[in-house]
């Protein structure tokens, strides 16, 4: 009586076993890339964010200053890649869509006419998680609280004169690049020092 029970225990776990062999399918193999294929891949689509791009902007007060020189050495020393640059005498055409969220500040036609007072130098700079980085390089709006080390926390005082203008996503980097750049005016290129930069 005893051994029957076993038997009928030992068939029934024997047919769950199979039941869920037979049921279960496992998933696709995901096709191996070779080494060289997923560099080329990284590279080109931009993964990782190595190609990631933010517009940077040195404001009038910061090119009568002659601050240009200093604030791109920052850049190009952090190791990211200047891949625009130019400078403009921007119109007010540009400033209010740059400008546009700020339209119903009380300091708006204050910060307009700030802007247009003189030239600017702006630039798109490229490198893993520029626009991040970016803004941690050029402090925080108020100079006031900006850490030393930072372009408004060393050169700046003022909120209505803070130097230097980066966007703060990658999303409205997209759209302000667009707006102060043709694309046939960025340059894409390959730097001989992106290896001892990025190890890829
Ligand atoms: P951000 O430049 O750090 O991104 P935003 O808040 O986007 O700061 O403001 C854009 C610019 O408007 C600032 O860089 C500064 O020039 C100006 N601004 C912001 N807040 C004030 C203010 O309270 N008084 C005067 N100007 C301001
Ligand atoms: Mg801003």
């Amino acid at each position: 009586m005893r051994a029957r029970g076993v038997m009928l225990l030992r068939g029934l776990s024997r047919c769950l076993t199979v039941g869920i062999i037979r049921g279960f399918t496992p998933p696709p193999e995901t096709p191996r890339l070779s080494w060289a294929a997923a560099r080329l891949r990284f590279h080109s689509a931009g993964v990782f964010g190595i190609r990631e791009q933010t517009l940077v902007a040195v404001k009038p007060d910061g090119v009568q200053r002659r601050l240009v020189g200093e604030i791109i050495q920052r850049f190009e020393k952090r190791g990211f890649q200047l891949v625009g640059l130019k400078l403009v005498q921007p119109t007010q055409d540009v400033l209010s869509e740059h400008y546009h969220d700020l339209h119903e500040k009380p300091f708006y036609s204050a910060l307009i006419q700030y802007m247009s007072s003189g030239p600017v130098v702006v630039m798109v700079w490229e490198g893993c998680d520029v626009v991040r980085v970016s803004r941690m390089m050029v402090g925080d709006t108020n100079p006031a609280d900006a850490r030393p080390g930072t372009v408004r926390g060393d050169w700046c005082v003022h909120i209505s004169r803070n130097a230097i203008h980066a966007s703060d996503s990658v999303e409205v980097a997209k759209k302000e690049i667009s707006l102060w750049f043709h694309s046939s005016e960025l340059v894409e290129w390959e730097s001989c020092t992106h290896k001892n930069t990025y190890n890829i």
